[in-house]
């Protein structure tokens, strides 16, 4: 068993790390799927640590130069393709976020008997610490940026990783003197756990998103929750009040439930009330934290992060005071609803971040004036339905481009003016003209980027170059 932490909730009880089974790798054959940053951190570790350590990927070793320049000489490769006989003859295979779970190789092997481990649950059972895991379809990275401002003001050595870059498995060796671990956590991660049982977790919202991925909604959902599975009555789960699907889904969770909301005063929880953040953690009335407009994130979606943020924190021990600070000091992250410039009594916004409906209409609905939106990139197989009702009245012109410009087009063209773009220079021309001088551009595509680009932030990035040559 690992050893094991103390830490003190506001709630004044004793906390610990829950123990976690042990896993001794050393001696085991072990093939980690995929040779990007989750499978390189993972073989580098499991090698470390004694394993007979394979990696593939049907990648080559030229695209994977970048990442294989740091893998550890003990570990084998097998690149530009997957083996049959490597997947059958291992004791356990350790498979990226990106690998499919119905892989037809990953299946065989699960079938023959080999174990199967995400790298989240392999990295947990080596750490001796609590761990805070944040999972839901939107407001992740922020949520989980913005808790690691918070404990670091409060004092509380803390460390950030998982889904938001640094897989969670190369933190580990660097956990001396952190109190907890803040861990970023998708749906893909959670595919393959087994007794993943995070401390404190939180399911901040459900939308549709990568249904290119799941068979269907339910399936996407059932991977999210299995973020709870493995709590207990002790841990502690913060859900959002506001959400009809999380609580829906938390009817099945067994663990403490701290609810965060906009609308309602929960019974133990975070809520807005008269403009300020409120905590009710402990016993007796509710504490104000800060008013939300003290807030530099904008929108309303950036005031449920704000209340998940306080709840998270607070429960990890911070005091209200570091929340106020931390938060009414915390900017956002690069390209979630960014402001790049103003430039002839037009605002101008990066939100290629929204790479799903859900997230888009969120961001939408917490614009107030006048939008010009730019919309689109690779279609993930999901319903654009949901920004029907908020185009009218809100959106004066869609411009759309990418692959999904005719799904979109055809989906909500009828509500509102649409042109198609050729591409970002061309976008940005026209929403210029679209403008006319007054309320703000929006580039929030509801689409993953990766049609044109390497990912959200180059995206992000040539949007940005466009708007600041104007
Ligand atoms: N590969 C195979 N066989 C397969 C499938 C993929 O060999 O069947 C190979 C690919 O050729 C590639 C490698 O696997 O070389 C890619 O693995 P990966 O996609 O898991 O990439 P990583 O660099 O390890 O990044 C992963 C997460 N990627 C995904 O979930 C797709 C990163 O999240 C995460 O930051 C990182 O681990 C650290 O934890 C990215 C993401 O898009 C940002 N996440 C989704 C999201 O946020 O919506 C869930
Ligand atoms: P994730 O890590 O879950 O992708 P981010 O914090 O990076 O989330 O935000 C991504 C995008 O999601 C933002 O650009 C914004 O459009 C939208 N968003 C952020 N927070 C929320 C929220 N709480 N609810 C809905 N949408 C959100």
């Amino acid at each position: 068993m690992q050893k094991r932490a103390v830490t003190k909730t506001p709630a004044g009880k004793s906390r610990r790390a829950g123990t976690r089974p042990a896993l001794d790798v050393a001696g085991l054959r072990i093939l980690v799927v995929g040779a990007a940053r989750t499978g390189v951190a993972t073989a580098n570790f499991i090698a470390r640590r004694g394993a007979d350590v394979t990696v593939t990927d049907l990648r080559g070793r030229e695209l994977l130069q970048p990442h294989l320049g740091t893998l550890e000489e003990s570990v084998a490769q097998e690149l530009g393709g997957h083996r049959r006989e490597t997947f059958l003859s291992r004791d356990l295979i350790v498979p990226s976020p990106g690998v499919r779970r119905d892989d037809p190789l990953l299946v065989e092997a699960e079938r023959a008997g080999v174990a199967v481990l995400s790298e989240v649950e392999v990295a947990s059972r080596f750490m001796p610490l609590p761990v805070m895991a944040v999972t839901g379809t939107n407001g992740k990275s922020t949520t989980v940026t913005a808790v690691g401002e918070v404990l670091e003001e409060a004092r509380i050595p803390a460390r950030v990783g998982g889904n938001i870059g640094n897989p969670l498995i190369g933190e580990v060796d660097r956990l001396q003197g952190v109190e907890y671990v803040v861990a970023e956590i998708s749906s893909f991660q959670l595919e393959w756990i087994e007794t993943f049982r995070p401390e404190i977790a939180a399911l901040l919202n459900i939308s549709e998103d990568h249904l290119d991925r799941y068979r269907t909604f339910e399936e996407y959902v059932d991977a999210k929750a299995r973020i709870f599975e493995n709590q207990g009555p002790d841990d502690y789960l913060v859900l959002n009040a506001d959400d009809t699907l999380v609580r829906e889904v938390a009817s099945r969770a067994r663990s403490r439930k701290v609810w965060f909301s906009r609308r309602i005063t929960p019974l133990f929880g975070v809520y807005l009330f008269r403009g300020w953040i409120h905590a009710r953690l402990g016993r007796g009335a509710g504490r104000r934290v800060m008013p939300v407009d003290e807030l530099r994130i904008v929108g309303e979606h950036n005031w449920e992060n704000a209340l998940a943020v306080t709840a998270l924190s607070m429960l990890a021990g911070a005091d209200a005071r570091s929340v106020r600070r931390a938060l009414g000091r915390f900017r956002g992250l690069p390209h979630r609803t960014e402001f790049v410039r103003e430039r002839g009594g037009v605002r101008y916004y990066d939100d290629s971040k929204a790479t799903n409906v859900g997230a888009t209409a969120r961001t939408v609905a917490g614009f107030r004036e006048p939008l010009v939106l730019i919309a689109g990139g690779r279609d993930k197989g999901g319903s654009y339905g949901p920004l029907v009702p908020l185009m009218e009245g809100r959106v004066s012109k869609l411009i759309v481009m990418g692959e999904a410009a005719g799904r979109i087009a055809g989906e909500l063209g009828g509500v509102v003016e649409t042109v198609r773009a050729g591409g970002m220079e061309e976008a940005v021309a026209a929403a210029v003209r679209a403008a006319r001088g007054g309320g703000s551009v929006l580039l929030s595509p509801a689409c993953s980027s990766f049609d044109s680009y390497r990912d959200y932030a180059e995206r992000g990035r040539h949007f940005q170059d466009e708007v600041r040559k104007l």
